[in-house]
């Protein structure tokens, strides 16, 4: 019996790691990392990303789990809700797709859009909604925002209106390299604290130019629509160095903003 005892608690034991191994492999393999985790005692959320959560677009991959039974919950539907609080107000953010279900590789995906860094002006918080079968459980899981080196969000009022607030974030390339890069944003306008609205129907002009040489390069692509508020084209680096994306963003057919992302490469 005792024998018998320790055999099972050995394969548990083993059932365990490998359980767990398992899941390291999964984030190692798509190179992920745990950014953020929260719970309300019956359910836990945990969310990762390829970076610590920057201001810019940034892919959340969320699991939820079962902490009764510590099972993963794979049946919901998960809804996002990211608030920054502010000493006088609380505003929220763009997110492409407010609500998910369960993808292929096991979690919930969303693409967010931070606009702002966790510091001195404010804090983040993530309200996850996790329905099942009609029930609701509600999650606020605190992350931070970090500003990234080089800037990947840009803002700006238009130069049409004078009013609309545009937020454009560079979402490709991630590394540049020497040749041809594809180059994709996205952009937002703020309808209101609670509202960002992807915008549609652009039209873009870009010009690469290296400053401390004084010259652009051939063969490039200016972003076109490809739905959802994003955009792609292609951007061709003819050495290492300092380029700036120098973009003109139109609406119809009036300029709105001349966005300038800027990398340095080796
Ligand atoms: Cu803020």
């Amino acid at each position: 019996m005792k024998k018998y005892i320790y055999t099972l608690s050995v394969v548990t034991l083993v059932f365990f790691f490998m359980s767990c191994t398992d899941k390291i492999e999964t984030l190692v393999e798509e190179n992920l990392v745990e950014v953020a985790t929260g719970d309300n005692g019956e359910i836990a959320v945990e969310v990762q990303a390829t970076t610590d959560l920057f201001v810019g677009f940034n892919s959340l991959k969320i699991e939820v789990t079962n902490l009764t039974d510590n099972t993963s919950i794979n049946d919901a539907t998960v809804t996002i809700m990211p608030m920054m609080h502010m000493m006088t107000m609380s505003h929220s953010c763009p997110v492409d797709n407010k609500t998910a279900t369960l993808s292929e590789k096991g979690t919930y995906n969303f693409d967010v859009v931070f606009v702002m860094p966790s510091g001195d002006m404010g804090y983040w918080e993530v309200t996850f909604k996790v329905e099942v079968g009609g029930q609701i459980q509600e999650v606020i899981v605190p992350v931070t925002v970090v500003q990234p080196e080089e800037t990947k969000l840009i803002s700006f009022v238009s130069e049409f209106d004078q009013t609309t607030k545009y937020f454009v974030a560079l979402i490709d390339p991630k590394s540049p390299q020497v040749g041809e890069n594809d180059l994709e944003v996205s952009v937002y306008k703020k309808a209101s604290m609670m509202d960002w609205p992807s915008v549609e129907g652009l039209s873009f002009e870009l010009e690469p130019w290296m400053t401390s040489m004084d010259h652009g390069s051939p063969n490039n692509i200016a972003p076109v629509a490809i739905g959802n508020g994003h955009y792609k084209g292609k951007v061709n680096f003819t050495m290492t160095g300092d380029w700036e994306m120098r973009l003109t963003i139109k609406e119809n057919s009036n300029v709105i903003g001349t966005p300038v992302f800027t990398t340095v490469f080796q």
